[in-house]
């Protein structure tokens, strides 16, 4: 719990307002012009004042984790804080999964919970939950206001800490008598400014970077990898000039997917355990290996002490506690990443280095065709990469896809094809099954004006099909293609490849997803054939308002390549599970 002092800011002109229209009104001040939520008992005062506040936008959801969800794709997508509100007890732990989403990508989130009055708090009073307890470990903070005073305070610094370092989300716990409570307030500027310039480099950084431009010069395989950092930065230019002046091969993590044009000659392509052939062979035989706003997690690393065993480690975070967490960092850099890569530009020099080159594209060309086969006839049912690719033609670069967990998003991941930040978003850390259509929704709120696809798989689709109610009720045209395989495909992979072939409680009976969707006032069609598949994706791109596309897809199909867990990139396999040979 975090207790402040009143605020001390000058008041001019008085007046007597609620807690609640106080916490609306800080809302506004730190630029909030939008929310998502679902009200109850201890958040009714600050729901009465919303309503006097027209410029607060408030979109009923129909789960409060859906509500974090979409803050978060509304964050996401705008740069800006995304905002999430709850009751107490059941609404505020029904936001835990979201805020751990949120937690994991570095994605800014404030979330409101209303609690009980402050005099019931610890008498196990009705839907009262330690909800602060709670989410110590999946926030970067949490107060619970202990008077209405306050709320300006606390609310600028939980937005400044939710933006501030690594981004995150934050949780403002109100009490409902603070809600409710009079207070006396003076006029409230709104905070100057939300932007951020580039942050200087330290004199560590600079001297870091000046021993990594060493490296980099002598290195004959070098290899950099790129991650969502680069994307929060800001600095997807300058890793196109590094990368250029430098000459050095770009690999992606999943939520780097974009900060590096895939269709670039030094392109990759996506590195981890479903990456291409030839990232996870180039990290593996490495000999300097540059990460970049990236957390070299285990689903990129694999075991860690054999990981690129010949390569330096050049790390660039701004968050000094990513530095040796899972592998050594030879040469941390602790830097925002858009300064590390202007300053590391100016240093550089570029080398052809062919005989790397001609290993890098050997092993591309020799994989090119890995796990994407296309059946013969028009009659049978499309396979997934299929559905990827021909979404892609039918929506071009433009839209922002948001892809939800399991095989259909890795299919995703490898055959759509990213060009810019922003334009693939998806539950990268915490892998969270149902994020994509509320978190789709989110997007669509930010941007109305940009087609939004939610690619689910079934399973996750039957997590929050209950949003297709939200965006009908506020005419958000999110188009929603179900991968429907009919089981829950990347459990359903690995008991195939791991537990002897024993499908147990893989295989999902469902309902008919586009009766559900038009009960829901959606417009959906169905695909069987794959003759029919590319008409239905137009149909549904065309149509004004939300859609379901569900296509049915093979239930056995498997996602490679694969570098199965607890081996390492240079394990990397393109085969099916009866050859399981290595690359
Ligand atoms: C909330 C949640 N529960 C369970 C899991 C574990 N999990 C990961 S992928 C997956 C299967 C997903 O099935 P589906 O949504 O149908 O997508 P598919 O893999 O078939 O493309 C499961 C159960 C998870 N990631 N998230």
């Amino acid at each position: 719990m975090v207790a402040l002092q009143a605020p001390t800011a000058q008041k001019t002109a008085t007046r007597t307002v609620t807690g609640g229209a106080l916490a609306c009104e800080a809302l506004l001040a730190n630029g909030v012009t939008t929310m998502f939520g679902y009200p109850g008992g201890a958040a009714l005062p600050f729901y009465r004042e919303l309503m006097r506040y027209p410029m607060l936008r408030h979109v009923l959801v129909r789960h409060e984790q859906n509500a974090a969800h979409a803050a978060d794709g509304y964050a996401r997508t705008t740069g800006k804080v995304g905002v999430c509100v709850a009751t107490s007890g059941p609404g505020a732990t029904n936001l835990l999964t979201g805020l751990a989403t949120a937690f994991m990508d570095c994605v800014p989130v404030v979330a409101i919970t209303g609690q009980v009055a402050r005099a019931a708090i610890g008498t196990q009073a009705f839907q009262e939950v330690d909800v602060l307890g709670m989410v110590g470990p999946i926030t970067k903070g949490a107060f619970q206001l202990q008077s209405a005073a306050e709320i300006p305070e606390v609310f600028a610094r939980a937005f400044a800490l939710a933006r501030e370092g690594r981004p995150g989300p934050v949780l403002i716990d109100l009490p409902k008598d603070v809600q409710l409570a009079p207070v006396e307030v003076g006029g409230l500027e709104p905070s100057a400014s939300h932007g951020e310039a580039t942050p200087e480099l330290s004199a560590a950084a600079e001297f870091a970077l000046e021993q990594a431009a060493g490296l980099l010069a002598d290195a004959e395989r070098p290899v950099l990898v790129a991650g969502h950092g680069v994307a929060m930065a800001g600095a997807t230019t300058e890793l196109l000039r590094f990368a250029e002046a430098s000459g050095v091969p770009v690999g992606t993590t999943l939520l780097g997917l974009g900060v590096f044009p895939e269709h670039h000659p030094q392109a990759l392509g996506m590195v981890g355990m479903h990456g291409t052939v030839q990232a996870n062979l180039a990290m593996h035989h490495a000999d300097l290996l540059i990460g970049v706003g990236m957390r070299f997690d285990d689903r990129v690393v694999g075991r860690p002490k054999d990981f690129a065993p010949g390569a330096r480690i050049v790390h660039v975070d701004l968050d000094p506690k990513a530095f040796g967490r899972v592998v050594r960092a030879d040469v941390p850099v602790l830097a925002d990443a858009r300064a590390a890569l202007r300053a590391w530009t100016g240093l550089a020099r570029r080398y052809e280095r062919p005989a790397w080159w001609a290993r890098l594209r050997t092993w591309a060309a020799d994989h090119a065709e890995c796990g994407s086969a296309e059946p013969e006839s028009a009659d049978a049912q499309p396979t997934t990469p299929e559905v990827v690719r021909a979404l892609r033609r039918v929506v071009g670069g433009a839209a922002t896809v948001v892809a939800d967990i399991g095989q259909h998003q890795m299919f995703v991941a490898l055959h759509h094809g990213f060009d810019r930040p922003g334009q693939m978003l998806t539950s990268g850390g915490l892998g969270t099954m149902g994020y994509a259509l509320p978190a789709a929704m989110g997007v669509k709120v930010a941007e109305p004006g940009r087609p939004v696809w939610a690619v689910v798989g079934d399973g996750g689709f039957q997590m929050s099909a209950a949003e297709l109610s939200t965006l009908v009720a506020n005419k958000l045209a999110v188009k929603v293609l179900v991968v429907n395989n009919q089981c829950l495909g990347m459990v359903r992979q690995w008991q195939e490849l791991f537990y002897d072939n024993v499908y147990s409680h893989s295989l999902l009976p469902q309902p008919d997803f586009a009766a559900l969707a038009r009960a829901h006032g959606c417009w959906a069609t169905t695909v069987r054939r794959r003759g029919e598949l590319e008409n239905a994706l137009r149909e549904a791109a065309l149509h004004p308002g939300p859609v379901v596309v569900d296509v049915q897809v093979p239930v056995e199909e498997t996602v490679y390549p694969m570098v199965p867990a607890g081996a390492v990139p240079g394990d990397v396999r393109c085969v099916d599970a009866v050859d399981s040979s290595l690359c």
